[in-house]
């Protein structure tokens, strides 16, 4: 099916970029002085990653950056968001600088900013320093003043060129898979230390919003969070009761308190003795006002009432028949109008950024070096147009950054799951636009 989409159809500043990470392309895992990072720990765990590996060479984007920005700048885009491995510049979290780490660091942005490609740099996405782990990771209250030391640091080194800046990627994954689900790094299991670490991993971002502006004039300055929109798995009372609580966790714990709405008292209510320990002030700061919203949307979630399912009495169904990746997330560009334009009811962003959104499948590479990544190319073009839709109806996105720009070290699936519009040989470490990349490109050009 042939979708007509074209660049013109967007406004004509909009940001088009590719977003990526450290911990997932970078590699170099032990060189130059990098200190260990609570994945690094994690990878070495027997059976914590799916298929063994580790990421310590991942896609070796430390040595072969320049190739990687040429990439992009190939592309077409004219942003590229990255992130900052904190362990990198500061090998034990706190203290003495890493030199080498932080060069790294200029000489990426410098190649940016020659190749054209706005700097849209994450501070923290996941890779915690180990030896702040040994010290409760974000469960202490004490990690908040060393993200705020790092964030300084950072920003006064970057700050004159990097104006664009995220605090956080992704609170919900980094707080709740990692210290509750057991699933992510540190593989924590309490629920009570996931909601702390939820709390200071919130009281850290705004916190750093004020010092990120001291030190980068002109910066605009925001948080990225994981949304999905919710559905009842029927009309009954009890599963529009569970999508609510789960919603109330989902999205609502990190939506509301960012918008000065402190945490949602239901949710509170059913966290019980979970609920996490608030200071005077923590609110206020944590609502601290921030030039946009980042969202990442992948799919949307169905939920039905179960009283046997965790604090929020629910549990995630499956719709039959729908679409679905590689990963098994249902393939819905009609979420992402949803959530846009509930995020926009609810709570008003001045602007939203759609720092990710992507899908994985099994890429075959052919003998003449082609990926014919159809559905990868077809999940593009309809977040594409349902995204056009949403601004049409008034939502203010303002850029959107395809995830990923390579496939890389995806998390607890070690390299099973590829979302890259370049492949990438492992091997070889060759990179090779997929079609889906080569639609980008063709779409951006006109
Ligand atoms: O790879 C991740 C990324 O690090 C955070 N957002 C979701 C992506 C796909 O799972």
């Amino acid at each position: 099916m042939s979708i007509a989409l074209r660049r013109s159809d967007f406004p004509a500043d909009f940001r088009w970029g590719v977003s990526t990470s450290s911990f997932q392309i970078e590699g170099a895992g032990q060189a130059d002085g990098k200190g260990e990072s609570i994945w690094d720990r994690f990878c070495s765990q027997p059976g914590r990653i799916r298929d063994g590996s580790n990421a310590l060479v991942a896609c070796d984007h430390y040595h072969r950056w320049p190739q990687d920005l040429d990439l992009a700048r190939a592309l077409g885009v004219n942003a590229y968001r990255f992130s900052i491995a904190w362990p990198r510049v500061l090998p034990q979290g706190r203290g003495v600088a890493n030199e080498a780490g932080l060069a790294f660091y200029d000489r990426l942005v410098d190649g940016m900013l020659e190749r054209g490609l706005d700097p849209w740099c994450t501070l923290y996405h996941w890779d915690l320093p180990q030896a702040l782990q040994e010290q409760g990771g974000w469960v202490s209250r004490d990690t908040v003043g060393a993200f705020l030391d790092y964030t300084e640091l950072v920003t006064r080194r970057l700050g004159d060129r990097v104006k664009h800046w995220i605090t956080h990627n992704e609170p919900w994954c980094s707080c709740i898979m990692g210290y509750w689900e057991g699933v992510h790094a540190p593989g924590g299991t309490r629920l009570a230390d996931a909601i702390q670490a939820c709390h200071h991993v919130l009281l850290s971002h705004g916190q750093a919003v004020s010092l990120i502006r001291r030190h980068s004039a002109g910066a605009r300055v925001g948080i990225t969070l994981s949304l999905h929109p919710i559905a009842a798995a029927s009309d009954s009372a009890e599963d529009l009761a569970a999508m609510r609580r789960h919603d109330g966790l989902r999205n609502r714990w990190f939506l509301d308190p960012l918008h000065g709405r402190g945490y949602p008292e239901d949710t509170l209510a059913l966290l019980g003795a979970a609920a996490p320990h608030v200071a005077p002030g923590d609110l206020e700061a944590i609502a601290t006002a921030t030039d946009f919203l980042g969202v990442n949307y992948y799919y949307p979630e169905r939920v039905q009432d179960d009283p046997a399912g965790g604090p929020m009495r629910a549990r995630l169904v499956e719709r039959d028949g729908v679409e679905r990746t590689g990963f098994g997330w249902e393939v819905s560009p009609e979420g992402l109008v949803d959530l846009l334009t509930r995020i926009q009811r609810d709570y008003q962003p001045p602007v939203i950024q759609l720092t990710e959104n992507g899908s994985t499948f099994d890429d075959v590479l052919t003998p003449e070096g082609r990926v014919h990544d159809q559905q990868r190319l077809s999940y593009l073009q309809r977040h594409l147009v349902a995204l056009r839709q949403a601004i049409a109806a008034g939502v203010p996105v303002q850029g959107y950054f395809a995830w990923s720009l390579l496939d890389n070290f995806e998390w607890a699936e070690g390299y099973l799951r590829r979302f890259g519009l370049a492949h990438v040989d492992y091997a070889t470490q060759q990179r090779v636009l997929k079609d889906s990349g080569l639609w980008y490109q063709r779409f951006l050009s006109e």
